[in-house]
């Protein structure tokens, strides 16, 4: 529906787009999409190069493979080999966190590093690398290890894999090698894929049980404990009845992961990071995968009760609504509390890979309205939604339902639904059906794809939000411009922000940045003070 709204927003997309070289401006422009949920399909461009000196949010493949998949794997250690800036980017600041019952068994806490200095860089780093093996077998004796490569290990063509075999038949545990070097894709979600071909082939299934140990196990699958998420989650699950094998791998173990294979059900949290092993395990094991989400109350409730249906046990299906009324009595009257503040706010929500989606329901849950959100790496279909039909190939089965319309997608398909059928089709499906962020989203609010700095500020002006979610590289910018930001990769120093308490704690952190009066005695700096202003000569 197109009304003034939507093309006076076009007219300042436009603009702001105008400012960028025409080359630029040709790619931002499919970036960037006005929500019309009454279109059956809107298509944005994603997963694709930044373009070279524009400032993005993104990281780097090692960050997907070390900092996200296999950082959060508790009893294992995870060397990073390469310069000592690398392993300190990925120490401790996603706040994933985790216990182990035996503390000696618990290695997060540490950075291990080879700190690559300019004599390895010339003279190669492998014999560096082994003895740090050698001595973190000595000091920690871990149940297994992981090396990481990084940027400059795989320019100077340091064989990680062969080190890590020998030190593996040497010791006797398992000791894997990870090629992400940072420039092995375009942003952190190449080291995810990296990560999860790596977990499958040498951990999962290596373990030895051979059935699950209750009634109904599960995994979850995308889940990082960031500020005790899962903790929040499991809480609730354990409750239910619920067995879960193993989280990943937030708060996860070697341990528990190599037995895996023996869920009857994975749970995924996180489509982008982890929907490989997703995919890998159903293929490997058969064991069907649901997407679920535990940020926002409607969306836990909607997961519980998709589960208790998969099981389809009466007495589950009746003790997870007992469940879910109870613990709505007690967090209901706090929320409201929250909510005389939060109500008819706006908010922009620019997070990596799905919480740009998840967290949207959550705002709204408060009375919050999302006017911008996207993600920084994620692929076409975690905007635009994706069925999965294992069954079905693209040209010969596609004609068995009428009215789709099925492209190759990957390994999979995707598939253009009129909005009418979904339902109807969701039913006949697989479990394993994946709605994105667009249908979840308000019309005429904007969907953008690796937004940058520059694009941060003109939208910000353009839209006034109440409230800015996104991470640490743009939160004091935006502060200094009088907008209170909160953190929705590490929580800033709080969380859990998921399931229904994690709802509560939410609510009451927004809400402190909404009351706080600190907004009104910032003067951002161009107001007090003039910039530097010149002029820049062509060629
Ligand atoms: Fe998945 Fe994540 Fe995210 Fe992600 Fe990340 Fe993260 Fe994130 Mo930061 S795995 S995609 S690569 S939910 S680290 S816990 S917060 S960008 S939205
Ligand atoms: C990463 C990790 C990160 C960064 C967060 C941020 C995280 O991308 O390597 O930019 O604020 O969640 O810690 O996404």
């Amino acid at each position: 529906a197109v009304n003034e709204k939507d093309l006076l927003m076009d007219k300042q997309i436009e603009e702001m787009l105008n400012q960028y070289p025409a080359k630029v401006k040709r790619n931002r422009k499919n970036h960037i999409v006005l929500n019309d949920t009454s279109l059956e399909h809107q298509q944005i461009e994603a997963n694709t190069r930044t373009i070279p000196g524009i400032i993005t949010n993104r990281g780097c493949a090692y960050a997907g493979c070390k900092g996200v998949v296999l950082g959060p794997l508790k009893d294992m250690v995870h060397i990073v080999h390469g310069p000592i800036g690398c392993s300190y980017y990925a120490w401790m600041t996603r706040r994933n966190k985790a216990k182990s019952e035996d503390p000696k068994k618990n290695f997060l806490n540490y950075c291990v590093s080879t700190d690559m200095q300019e004599s390895d860089i010339v003279f190669g780093g492998e014999k560096k690398l082994a003895r740090m093996i050698d001595e973190v077998v000595e000091i920690f004796k871990p149940n297994a290890i992981t090396v990481s490569a990084t940027c400059p290990v795989g320019l100077i063509g340091d064989d990680i894999q062969s080190i890590a075999k020998a030190a593996e038949d040497k010791y006797g545990i398992p000791i894997m090698a990870f090629n992400c070097e940072g420039y092995k894709g375009v942003s952190q979600s190449a080291g995810h894929h990296i990560a999860n071909n790596g977990l499958m082939e040498h951990v999962i299934g290596r373990g030895d049980l051979e059935e699950a140990p209750a009634k109904y196990t599960i995994n979850m699958l995308g889940e990082y404990n960031i500020g005790g998420d899962s903790w929040e989650i499991e809480r609730v699950l354990t409750e239910l009845g619920y067995h879960v094998q193993t989280v990943m791998t937030g708060n996860g173990a070697y341990e528990d992961l190599k037995n895996a294979h023996i869920a009857q059900l994975n749970l995924v949290q996180c489509h982008r990071s982890i929907n490989y092993i997703a995919d890998m395990l159903e293929k490997k094991y058969g064991t069907p995968w649901l997407k679920v989400n535990f940020i926002g109350i409607r969306s836990t409730i909607e997961s519980l009760r998709n589960m208790a249906m998969y099981f389809g046990d009466k007495e589950l299906i009746d003790k997870t609504e007992e469940v879910i009324a109870r613990e709505l009595a007690e967090i209901e009257p706090a929320l409201d509390k929250y909510r005389k503040y939060t109500n008819g706010k706006t908010a922009f929500c620019f997070v990596g890979g799905s919480r740009g989606h998840h967290y949207q329901i959550l705002y709204e849950e408060l009375g919050i309205k999302t006017l911008l959100a996207g993600y920084e790496f994620a692929h076409r279909d975690d905007y635009e939604g994706r069925v999965v039909l294992p069954d079905i190939k693209p040209d010969a089965d596609s004609k068995n339902i009428p009215d789709l319309h099925v492209e190759p997608d990957e390994r999979r398909y995707r598939v253009k639904i009129p909005q009418e059928r979904m339902a109807e089709l969701q039913e006949k499906m697989p479990l394993c059906n994946y709605k994105g962020m667009r249908m979840d989203m308000i019309d005429n609010t904007v969907m953008v794809d690796d937004l940058n700095h520059y694009e941060t500020e003109e939208f910000i002006r353009i839209l006034k939000p109440d409230i800015f979610s996104s991470g640490i590289k743009d939160k004091y910018i935006v502060q200094k411009m009088g907008i209170p930001s909160k953190q929705l990769h590490n929580y800033d120093y709080s969380g859990p922000y998921a399931g229904f308490k994690g709802a509560v704690n939410f609510a009451r952190d927004i809400t402190m940045g909404i009351v706080s009066p600190t907004w009104k005695y910032i003067t951002p700096p161009w107001k007090s003070s003039p910039l530097i202003e010149g002029t820049i000569e062509e060629g």
